[in-house]
């Protein structure tokens, strides 16, 4: 079996994975394939330093070696605070309005790719898999490229591709694509997104593009697209709910909510998450329902992320104005219709609180997969599993079929999902979660990383 390096913006270092905070979906799904293969991990240590050396710090542990850099903190601001999250995660989740065009920024990335690419290059041997991830790293593959590389270098997007005619937007778009048709594998979570990649690959490049196949020729190039949905760790999470520390969880929440049906959204602190929108649902079904404050209690958990972009400082506030206003008009001395908690938990304490929630509430705007959605089934009780309410944007809502959908701009749409989750009978709670429960054991992360390896293993050799 062939070695395999990982290449991503930010390295999970051993020991961190289920540590508390929001790492996003990333971190579980890498270390997984890395200790299968005997791999590498290299990225960007998250340190700052004052100006860019190379120095690497390799860490192993756990059966994963990482390699991690500092950056200098015009790196930070302009390849990542900057164009990574600024231009390019706006932009591709659709929101042209929260979306910054710079030079500067755009150089910032440039340049980052560069370095990657010099400092990563002399710990790649001859045929090791390279695996990169991410919008933070696009370039990387042909920048590696450059320095000779001929392995086989694949790219995993984890967030959506836009729309073709969003995405000509981007100053320089051109340049971008071109430099992903350097890789042999591109993964997409979804058939959607590989769709209009394949659109923009035909309609603005003129690639020969095999919708059949994913092939795209172009330039002399050849490279393969294709979609690969992520996973969850399910075996690690049913050992999860199995610990101390997740039951404990599951009675502190169950107690404190007493006679009341807990309702549970856990996300990063993103606006593509739709929290504004999901609190305005919540709300509209308060409204509808004024006596449901005795019936149902909102809990949502939302560690803050990228504190460093002004996007993600506003949200924050909003939210808080939000939730405080439902609160301030409908709380009694007893009771406190929704809890935001600022902070993340332990892998083991979310399970604990899915499972005795009722109810979740997973209401991106758009998102490339959602795992969310996926750790909440995966933990119900067969017996009596709760419901999941979700997305029709989200990259999950394709295998999730089971969920009540729903439009997460819509609070009567969002309001009317809740009453639906409310009422809902066992018997349909327990057809639904069993429509869903195969394709989330099955369709795991193992599985995913190793139809993406599979299939690098065997492109054609560069
Ligand atoms: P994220 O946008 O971070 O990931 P998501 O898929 O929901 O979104 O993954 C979040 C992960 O972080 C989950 O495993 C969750 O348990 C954990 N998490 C979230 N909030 C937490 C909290 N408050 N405390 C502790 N842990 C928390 C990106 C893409 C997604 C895609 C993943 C994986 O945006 O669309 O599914 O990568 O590819």
């Amino acid at each position: 079996m062939a070695r395999l390096v990982v290449i991503s913006n930010r390295v999970a270092v051993p020991k961190a994975r289920g540590a508390a905070g929001a790492q996003g979906g990333l971190a579980g799904a890498l270390n997984a394939a890395l200790k299968k293969h005997n791999g590498i991990w290299f990225g960007w240590s998250g340190q700052e330093c004052d100006s860019f050396t190379g120095d690497i710090a390799m860490q192993s542990g756990d059966g994963v070696t990482t390699a991690t850099v500092d950056l200098p903190h015009q790196d930070v601001e302009e390849y990542y605070n900057g164009y990574a999250n600024a231009t390019l995660w706006p932009l591709f989740h659709y929101r042209l309005d929260l979306t910054e065009y710079e030079r500067a920024t755009a150089k910032g990335y440039e340049r980052v790719n560069e370095q990657f690419a010099d400092s990563v290059t002399p710990l790649i041997e001859k045929d090791d898999l390279v695996w990169v991830h991410d919008y933070h790293l696009m370039p990387l593959g042909d920048r590696l490229r450059q320095r000779g590389l001929k392995n086989r270098i694949g790219f995993f997007l984890h967030i959506p591709w836009p729309p073709t005619r969003l995405f000509v937007s981007l100053p320089y778009h051109e340049r971008l694509v071109k430099t992903l048709l350097a890789y042999d594998l591109i993964g997409f979570q979804t058939e959607e997104w590989l769709d209009s990649f394949l659109h923009y690959c035909r309609k603005e490049l003129g690639a020969e593009v095999d919708e059949a196949t994913g092939r795209i020729a172009y330039d002399g190039t050849e490279t393969v697209a294709r979609a690969y949905p992520i996973g969850v760790d399910f075996d690690h999470l049913m050992g999860q709910l199995d610990t101390g520390e997740a039951r404990q969880a599951a009675q502190r929440l169950a107690s404190s909510t007493r006679h009341r049906t807990a309702m549970i959204g856990v996300d990063r602190l993103d606006y593509s998450k739709g929290l504004p929108e999901r609190i305005d649902g919540i709300g509209r079904f308060f409204d509808r329902n004024p006596d449901a404050v005795r019936q149902l209690v909102y809990i949502q958990i939302a560690p803050p992320s990228r504190e460093d972009v002004e996007s993600y400082q506003q949200i924050r506030t909003v939210l808080e104005q939000k939730t405080g206003q439902i609160n301030g008009a409908r709380s009694e001395v007893d009771i406190v219709p929704i809890r935001y908690v600022n902070r993340g938990h332990s892998l083991a304490e979310l399970c604990g609180f899915y499972r005795v929630s009722k109810i979740g509430l997973v209401t991106p705007l758009r998102d490339g997969m959602n795992l969310v959605a996926k750790e909440y089934v995966a933990v119900q009780d067969p017996d009596d599993p709760g419901v999941l309410v979700l997305s029709r944007f989200a990259g999950a809502a394709q295998q999730l079929e089971g969920a009540v959908m729903v439009n997460p701009h819509s609070p009567d749409d969002l309001a009317h999902a809740i009453e639906t989750a409310l009422d809902m009978p066992l018997a349909e709670r327990k057809a639904r979660w069993e429509s869903m429960i195969g394709t989330v054991r099955d369709d795991n992360v193992h599985q995913w990383t190793e139809r993406f390896t599979h299939d690098l293993e065997r492109v054609p050799c560069p």
